[in-house]
């Protein structure tokens, strides 16, 4: 098993985000509380893409609906603040979750994706 899929729990060594939450990785960040953080996806798909992760390790929404579900309703409420700043609440946006192998996740560090800024298709890919 690899670190970043653990335990949940605080921060999990050799895992990206915990990295970036510690700040051992550069990012752009758009919002932090003392739960979350947003910041622009280093490949993004659209004009608007950001991820918003729990500041605490948890490999999936599934963990984190186990250990903290608190923290699920914190981050769409975060993710709906940031789409009204970030001009996307008029036209639309999409809020995604990615969960494991079939789902396409690739970081194991719960996050969700805020896509916005252009004509979204159905169904993904
Ligand atoms: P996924 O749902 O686990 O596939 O999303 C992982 C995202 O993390 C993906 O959109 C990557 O572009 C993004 N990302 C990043 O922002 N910075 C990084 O250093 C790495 C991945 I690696």
């Amino acid at each position: 098993m690899w670190p970043s899929e653990g335990q949940g729990g605080s921060c999990v060594a050799d895992c990206l985000f915990c990295g970036i939450v510690k700040g051992e990785i550069p990012s752009e960040k758009v919002y932090e509380d003392d739960r979350v953080l947003a910041f622009k996806d280093i490949n993004p798909v659209a004009p608007v893409h950001v991820l918003l992760i729990p500041k605490e390790h948890h490999r999936d929404v599934i963990e984190a609906a186990d250990r903290d579900p608190a923290v699920l309703g914190h981050l769409f409420t975060v993710a709906s603040k940031l789409a009204k700043e970030l001009g996307l609440s008029e036209k639309g946006f999409r809020v995604v979750n990615n969960f494991g192998k079939d789902g396409g996740q690739t970081v194991f560090h719960l996050h969700f994706h805020l896509i916005g800024g252009r004509q979204l298709t159905w169904p993904p890919g």
